[in-house]
């Protein structure tokens, strides 16, 4: 049986930390969202009377739903080795994507300072000040500690991990959103810069890049493009 992949139909979002170690080591999903729409991902979720997700993604394996995106690469990671062998440094690869989640969730207040249940157009004041600290102060302190944290090629190990395609979507994301910071500080990150590229070159990686599969940014996302909280 193919995987489920649970996620909001409209964008990337936290799903794509999912989908593209999926993507890079050829493991079949479906993404039902993308297939049946959001309202079918709500009526899913509301469904689930037993260990239901708080919140998607989440991934139903035939035999177990996991949400929670640290999780569901846990378990991919064990399952498909999408990880390094080792025990510690399969804990390394956990506690760096960890920190993926901590920094995605900053991001997102970046837009949403406020309330989560509001508009950023009813939040922006708040939001161009919380910006203004994000690119000064968070975002370098986050991407040192990634920067630092890279081992070799790849994170960890001698070839890829779901820590890499992480690192790669950070980028990304952060590329889209930020445009004129990412610009000013970008070379201070060669090492994740260069995992960028190396995730970007992976057959299953550059193939799903150029589909249809590949949502593009967008302003309902997580990395979102406001002009006015960008600066260098
Ligand atoms: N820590 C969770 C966060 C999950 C999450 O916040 N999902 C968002 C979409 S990206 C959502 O739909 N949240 C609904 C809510 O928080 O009420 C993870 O990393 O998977």
């Amino acid at each position: 049986m193919k995987y489920k992949l649970w996620y909001w139909a409209e964008i990337q979002g936290r799903g794509e930390f999912v989908r593209l170690p999926m993507e890079a080591a050829g493991i079949a999903y479906v993404d039902v969202a993308r297939e049946q729409g959001s309202d079918a991902l709500v009526a899913d979720m509301q469904a689930r009377d037993r260990r239901p997700p708080f919140a998607p993604p989440y991934l139903d394996t035939g035999s177990q739903v996991i949400a929670q995106v640290a999780n569901i690469l846990l378990w991919l990671g064990d399952r498909h080795g999408l990880a390094p062998e080792d025990a510690a440094t399969r804990i390394w690869i956990h506690e760096v994507q960890l920190t993926v989640t901590d920094f995605v969730a900053e991001v997102h207040q970046v837009h949403h300072p406020v309330g989560t249940g509001l508009y950023y157009e009813d939040q922006r004041p708040e939001a161009a000040r919380f910006a203004e600290e994000f690119r000064e102060e968070r975002m370098p302190k986050f991407l040192d500690w990634f920067e630092r944290s890279v081992e070799g090629e790849w994170l960890a190990g001698t070839r890829w991990s779901y820590g890499d395609t992480s690192i790669f979507q950070l980028v990304e994301g952060l590329r889209y959103m930020f445009p004129r910071r990412m610009a000013a500080i970008e070379g201070d990150y060669p090492r994740l810069i260069a995992i960028r590229d190396r995730v970007a070159d992976l057959p299953g990686i550059a193939a799903y890049l150029s589909s249809a599969r590949r949502i593009p940014f967008n302003t309902q996302g997580i990395f979102r493009h406001y002009p006015e909280l960008d600066a260098a």
